[in-house]
């Protein structure tokens, strides 16, 4: 007797180790949700809408507990996913992309939901598969599997046609599953000697680790105490190395990091970079230029020499390679006493910029570090906080400490506003034991907040902290300067006690610093019993971040003198003219 792609796809689905899947049934994929239904270790998640279900996904996958999975539509909830998809690819998040296909065994034109969505999907996934035989299921999925979490991680898509699904078929044997691909470090010990030479002949080395160093921080650690050198992160690899270690500088590098990044490397004349490929959002607009001395480690070669040139390069996963870097390291000297004095001035440094920032008057308003801090005193240390994309980013990526491996979720690369509220709901998912918490933009909250719907019937308690500034900040913020005008970037109003009302959600308020222990009080209790919670947090943007300036700076000295006397010449006209 035959078997349904369904019940083949639900056994391939439960070999692999899914938890999760998320997405809608449709009629292309109602045979998968009946399957799934009876599945003993699979649980198919209902999502308000594909977008937030790819999120989703996409935290469950960031949260290291299993691989996100979708099960959609096909064509429709393709291009409604498609954000979050892509948000996965640019941050090298392994994905797995499930939807229906249209009948292909009628010979019929016009169907529903019939365009081609591999030609969708291409750019932004490692990978696609139509699946034409029962036989094909299993292996299909397997290989999507091993491609999707092998070498860079990144979403891979299967198209699985509702006649497969519906149509018993022949399955087949049933190969064997292999599990990853091992991770290794594929460098040639004479580069490892190289690197390892120049890491110890210099007088002031420094580590910059991003999201591929996020299962090395104890190799990175030991690095940065046999060199007696700074670490400092990009934005999505955040949690890659401990806030609380001494040598810990903070995010980014140059003029847009934190005064305790940039003055830490500021003489640095040699960089292991780890898992980091110098992209714009972790080189504030490459407003930062390595040293000529760089050794570059990365799963992906790709990224070597793409924007600064690599003295060293080396290949493989950055745990592997590390570890080897570490054996043949000689011992430093000087080591001890260079490390005391960089955690010295890192310290020093980290108590003045917070200082600055709880001295800046929030105007009755809540001071986003006092807020951040509070927040910090209130989180375990193995606490996950989701951001979305905004000003909020940066003030929690410069003034909130992760200890954790995996504590920071940051959409990055792809930078997709509507991110934190489904991907606070996907970590929690995965990590259930967790303190989960999202802060959120008001404009992003806008585009998902009714996943809190969601949330309320999963019974998730999580908090989703809305940095509420009745602007689109981070481009508002931009426009300021230059157009002295903010064009569509001021909100029109919106009810967030309303909205909380409406998704179930318990809702709080923090109106000043004073309201900010009982708020949080508030939200740690309610969230406790398994309900989420709305914080509508009235925050105060008027001081910038050092991310914003060094950006703005870094931007403007780019363009040529007439540009940039145009641009300033207008700046200046329009403040004159109003
Ligand atoms: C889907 C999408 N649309 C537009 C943008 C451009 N953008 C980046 S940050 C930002 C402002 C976000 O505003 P809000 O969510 O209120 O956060 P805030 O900056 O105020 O903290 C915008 C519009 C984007 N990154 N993603
Ligand atoms: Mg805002």
């Amino acid at each position: 007797m035959g078997r349904t792609a369904a019940s083949l796809l639900r056994e391939a689905l439960e070999t692999v180790g899914v938890r999760y899947t998320f997405g809608i049934p449709g009629v292309h994929n109602t045979e998968i949700y009946d399957e799934l239904e009876s599945s003993p270790t699979i649980t198919p998640v209902l999502v308000t809408d594909e977008g937030g279900g790819a999120f989703m996904a996409d935290a469950v996958s960031r949260s290291g507990a299993s691989l996100g999975t979708l099960v959609i539509v096909p064509a429709a909830g393709v291009t409604h996913a498609a954000s979050g998809i892509a948000e996965a690819f640019l941050d090298g998040i392994p994905m797995l992309v499930i939807a229906g296909g249209i009948r292909r065994d009628t010979g019929r034109r016009y169907q529903l939901h019939d365009v081609d969505q591999h030609a969708l999907l291409k750019p932004i996934t490692k990978a696609t598969w139509l699946v034409e035989r029962h036989a094909d299921v299993i292996p299909t999925i397997y290989e999507a599997v091993r491609v999707a979490t092998s070498g860079e991680p990144g979403p891979v898509f299967v198209e699985i046609p509702v006649n497969l699904q519906l149509i018993a078929g022949d399955a087949g044997s049933v190969p064997a599953f292999h599990g990853p691909v091992a991770r290794e470090a594929r460098c040639t010990a004479a580069d490892l000697e190289t690197a390892a030479r120049l890491l110890a002949a210099a007088k002031s080395p420094g580590i910059y680790v991003g999201w591929g160093a996020v299962d090395a921080t104890r190799e990175v650690t030991t690095l940065a105490k046999r060199l007696g050198a700074p670490v400092s992160t990009t934005l999505q690899g955040l949690s890659s190395f401990p806030a609380k270690h001494p040598l810990h500088a903070g995010f980014c590098l140059g003029r847009a990091a934190v005064p305790a990044a940039e003055n830490a490397f500021q003489d640095c004349d040699c960089l292991l970079a780890v898992g980091a490929r110098f992209g714009e959002i972790a080189t504030g607009s490459y407003g930062y230029e390595p040293p000529a001395n760089l050794i570059h480690v990365d799963i992906n070669p790709a990224v070597f020499n793409a924007n600064y040139p690599a003295r060293v390069a080396l290949e493989g996963d950055s745990a592997a390679v590390l570890s080897r870097l570490v054996e043949v390291l000689p011992d430093i000297p000087q080591a001890v006493a260079r490390g005391g004095e960089v955690a010295g001035r890192i310290a020093r440094d980290k108590a003045a910029y917070l200082e600055a920032w709880f001295a800046h008057s929030p105007k009755g308003r809540v001071n986003p570090a006092r807020f951040l801090s509070a927040l910090r005193q209130r989180l375990p240390d193995d606490a996950l906080v989701v951001v979305d994309d905004g000003n909020h980013t940066f003030l929690a990526a410069e003034l909130l400490p992760i200890h954790q491996p995996r504590g920071f979720i940051s959409p990055t690369d792809f930078n997709c506003m509507g991110y934190c509220v489904p991907a606070t709901i996907g970590a929690k998912l995965a990590r259930p034991a967790a303190q989960v918490v999202g802060i959120v933009g008001d404009g992003a909250f806008r585009m998902t907040g009714l996943e809190l719907a969601t949330a309320s019937a999963l019974r998730l308690g999580v908090i989703v902290f809305v940095f509420n500034d009745g602007e689109l900040a981070q481009i508002a913020q931009a426009q300021q300067v230059p157009y002295n005008r903010k064009t569509c970037t001021v909100l029109g109003p919106l009810d967030l006690a309303g909205v909380a009302q409406a998704t179930g959600a318990a809702f709080a308020h923090i109106a000043d610093d004073a309201g900010i222990d009982g708020g949080l009080q508030e939200a740690f209790s309610v969230a406790a019993t398994g309900r989420p919670v709305l914080v509508d947090v009235a925050v105060d943007y008027s001081k910038r971040t050092r991310f914003t300036e060094g950006i703005v700076k870094t931007n403007l000295e780019r363009f040529d003198l007439p540009t940039r006397t145009r641009l300033i010449g207008r700046a200046l006209w329009r403040r004159v003219t109003g």
